[in-house]
């Protein structure tokens, strides 16, 4: 019946949901509903849990009382649905004062606001039990190179990132920071625009070990990348701390499509890498209904995120559990014992034995290795003939 489970963490912003179709050649076409109204939507269709920016649940512009009546309403709210704050974020493009980037602008009083900004962000989704908390820069980047050195834009994230660990760690909040990567939009070009690049960065931290990514597999596809490969390496890094899910065509502007909607192929590899590897976090669906739809529209959307993953799961047992598939598999990743001895961890005696040893390199060339079949069996999987 692919209906969500609470175990599959399946979460959504309330910038998601709560799109009203704006873009940046047309006007809204849904009425704006109030985060309490949201939580109540997102209960309906089932899902897990409920992520913000600041200024998505407490307008930018709100008194201390706005803030505490709004705060009190909201949590009653997630009492009400059970539902729950796994992560929190800042909203540091939204407000004309981001133009130029916030951690990276040139004005320092902007940098400075920034920092105030995402502590008071913070302060608000610790309120909420939030435990990951995400840095997506959208505004740290350029249009022209020439306002700045990109060194002065990477060393002023990293301090921007020191200064909040620090932050993090002396009101003992205990957040896990996920950085998120996307190549360009709204800038021309933005800092550290890959997933790749995010893991060489958090490596020169102060505190690599709080530091993390939220992957987007919209922004990776932006940039032309395999996302399985970006999600994959974040994990072997031990860095997978979070995860967007959505869709987007190749080499297009920001789509954010409902999970599954344009790449079957890559989400289902998506999906089996997260279940194979027992990946625990939330899944997080960064995307939003079209343009045309109504509210009945955005529950459909938020229903086929959370189908498609629940089917493609399902896929992936039947992926693992398939004998023809399994039988090529083991026959493709074949050991060979003669070669236990020239693998694995150097020694000088193994070299010299392997720099003497001749390979029929013809012989080796030869053998077909049945990707073709395997592939026809994955796709026909897929179109559900298997
Ligand atoms: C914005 C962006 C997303 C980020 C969100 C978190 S905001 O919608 O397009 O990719 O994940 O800041
Ligand atoms: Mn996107
Ligand atoms: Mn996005
Ligand atoms: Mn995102």
């Amino acid at each position: 019946n692919y209906l969500p489970k609470p175990e599959d963490k399946f979460t959504f912003g309330l910038w998601t949901v709560g799109s009203t179709g704006r873009d940046p050649f047309g006007s809204p076409v849904r009425d704006a509903l109030s985060p309490v109204e949201l939580v109540h939507l997102l209960a309906e269709v089932g899902a897990y849990g409920v992520n913000f920016h600041d200024n998505d649940l407490v307008p930018i512009d709100a008194t201390p009382a706005e803030r505490d009546q709004i705060v009190k309403s909201f949590k009653q709210a997630l009492a009400e649905t059970g539902l729950v704050v796994p992560m929190a974020t800042t909203n540091l493009f939204g407000d004309p004062i981001f133009k130029d980037g916030a951690f990276t602008a040139n004005d320092p009083k902007v940098r400075a606001y920034a920092l105030q900004k995402t502590m008071r962000a913070m302060d608000l989704g610790a309120e909420f039990g939030a435990q990951i908390y995400v840095f997506w820069g959208g505004r740290e980047g350029v249009e022209i190179d020439a306002c700045r050195q990109p060194t002065d834009g990477y060393k002023r994230f990293r301090e921007a990132l020191n200064y909040l660990c620090e932050y993090n760690m002396a009101q003992n909040y205990g957040f896990k920071f996920a950085l998120e990567a996307k190549p360009n939009e709204p800038r021309g070009d933005i800092y550290l625009p890959t997933t790749g690049a995010m893991l060489g960065f958090i490596a020169t931290l102060d505190h690599p070990e709080m530091v993390g990514v939220n992957p987007e597999m919209a922004h990776e596809h932006m940039a032309g990348l395999n996302f399985v490969h970006a999600v994959a390496q974040a994990w072997d890094a031990g860095k997978l701390f979070h995860i967007d899910l959505n869709d987007q065509n190749y080499a297009r502007f920001d789509q954010d499509w409902r999970f599954g909607m344009q790449s079957i192929k890559q989400s289902f590899f998506l999906v089996k890498f997260l279940e194979d590897v027992r990946y625990s976090g939330s899944r997080h669906f960064d995307a939003h209904a079209f343009r045309t739809e109504d509210y009945q529209g955005v529950r459909d959307f938020a229903r086929g995120c959370m189908r498609t993953y629940g089917i493609l799961k399902e896929k992936a047992q039947r992926f693992n559990q398939d004998p023809e598939i399994q039988a090529l598999l083991a026959e493709i990743n074949a050991e060979d014992p003669q070669m236990n001895a020239f693998l694995g961890k150097f020694s000088p005696e193994k070299a010299a034995a392997l720099k003497a040893h001749t390979f029929d390199r013809p012989a080796i060339s030869s053998r077909g290795l049945h990707y073709e079949a395997l592939d026809q069996l994955v796709v026909d999987l897929l179109l559900g003939v298997r």
